[in-house]
């Protein structure tokens, strides 16, 4: 189980007496017309709390050193219910979230109105985009409270994301559950693959794979033929796959918030040319290496410095480059990235790596004149003498990609 009351008592530990510290799910996104963008929830506030409801509010006071923690959520309303389903009752609400106080997020100003001379700081989620229960940027937000009440105003955010980047046994359980997902689905999707096919049809077919087991996306999945595999975050998915190209997917799912981010890159005719093989088998080594280099004390940006050697000098010795500077041309992106939550989790790429954190390592290579793009990604726990590869049931092996 998620321990939100316990992550909660880490920024607790943080906060000045007499402070006030507030979170918010996030709103609705307009689409167009009556239409909306589904609902995503701010994942700090879900860490906190475990609600993936709009408009929801968590409160945390510290007042003489007294500490209350108190949950916000829109109230039950039949006219919305028979259009857009239930909504959370204030049971649910405080079950899932683990307070012992609830209200509903009409009354919150009132409730405020009655502490607000008790707080001297407030704690907020400056982080650029995030809007509060009214909508409004959060960072107005603080602007206001300051003008308003002269509140001394603190950015939480960094604390929160130093508590993400550790994940606790149970998240890395559910993670393993998104890469074991997302194996299966690839799988049938690969499986699939053939010349005449559309990318679409691939990407299609893996989406599939995740839907039927009430999975979703945890982001837009890259299904990228030939040439198309060297833009990093292809989107339009639209061309023929041609005998004797490589097909590069990128994609991960999830049906429980922590999403997996996979690459894979396969023939679409089921062999490797040679030129495809060679560039192949560097990208894999590189993968498998910079796995091997993973330990506590290493930082992201040493594992990214690893990689730029590591492809330059066997791209050098295959006579594929010759001046060193020549490998930004073929490899032009980050090797790792912290996993979660979010994709891209929130990180600092210059921070030592401990246990309990997961990253991604997706050396990749890009040839622009042989329309050939590589990328080869799993997803590493670190652990307290190296790392474990949580995504080593996705076949990478040439042997396991030929038909
Ligand atoms: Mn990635």
């Amino acid at each position: 189980m998620h321990d939100f009351k316990g992550r909660r008592a880490k920024l607790i530990k943080l906060m000045k007496d007499n402070s006030a510290l507030l979170l918010f799910s996030g709103v609705e996104i307009k689409k167009s017309a009556d239409g909306y963008f589904d609902f995503e929830v701010n994942r700090n506030f879900y860490y906190l709390t475990g609600l993936k409801q709009e408009n929801s509010i968590l409160l945390i006071t510290k007042i003489k050193g007294v500490v209350k923690e108190k949950i916000f959520t829109l109230a039950f309303d039949p006219l919305q219910h028979v259009w857009t389903g239930r909504r959370y009752t204030a049971q649910e609400a405080k079950k899932i979230a683990n307070v012992e106080s609830h209200d509903i997020t009409a009354a919150f100003e009132t409730y405020f109105e009655n502490i607000k001379d008790d707080i001297k700081h407030l704690y907020l989620d400056l982080e650029p985009g995030i809007l509060t229960y009214t909508g409004k940027e959060t960072k107005k937000f603080a602007l206001m409270m300051t003008g308003q009440y002269g509140y001394e105003i603190t950015d939480i955010y960094p604390e929160i994301i130093k508590l993400r980047m550790v994940k606790d046994e149970y998240e890395v359980k559910l993670i393993r559950d998104s890469i074991h997902l997302t194996a299966l689905a690839l799988k049938d999707a690969i499986s699939k693959i053939k010349p005449g096919m559309y990318e679409y049809e691939v990407a299609a077919a893996f989406e599939y794979g995740i839907k039927k087991h009430h999975g979703q996306l945890g982001f837009s999945t890259i299904a990228a033929g030939g040439k198309n595999g060297i833009i990093l975050h292809y989107p339009h998915l639209d061309a023929l796959l041609n005998d004797g190209d490589l097909l590069l997917l990128d994609l991960g799912g999830h049906n429980n918030m922590y999403t997996a981010d996979i690459s894979r890159t396969v023939p679409v005719n089921g062999t490797f040319t040679d030129l495809q093989k060679k560039i192949y088998s560097v990208v894999l080594a590189c993968n498998k290496a910079v796995i091997a280099k993973i330990k506590p004390g290493k930082t992201l940006v040493d594992l990214q410095n690893f990689t730029r050697e590591f492809l330059k000098e066997k791209l050098i010795a295959l006579g594929l480059m010759t001046a060193d500077e020549e490998i930004s041309k073929y490899y032009y992106h980050g090797v790792s990235h912290h996993l979660g939550l979010d994709t891209h989790d929130p990180g600092e790429r210059s921070l030592p790596l401990v246990p309990g954190n997961v990253i991604t390592v997706e050396p990749g290579l890009y040839f622009a004149k042989h329309g050939i793009g590589i990328r080869v990604e799993d997803n590493v726990l670190v652990t307290d003498t190296g790392a474990t590869n949580l995504s080593i049931e996705i076949p990478k092996e040439i042997k396991d990609l030929v038909k």
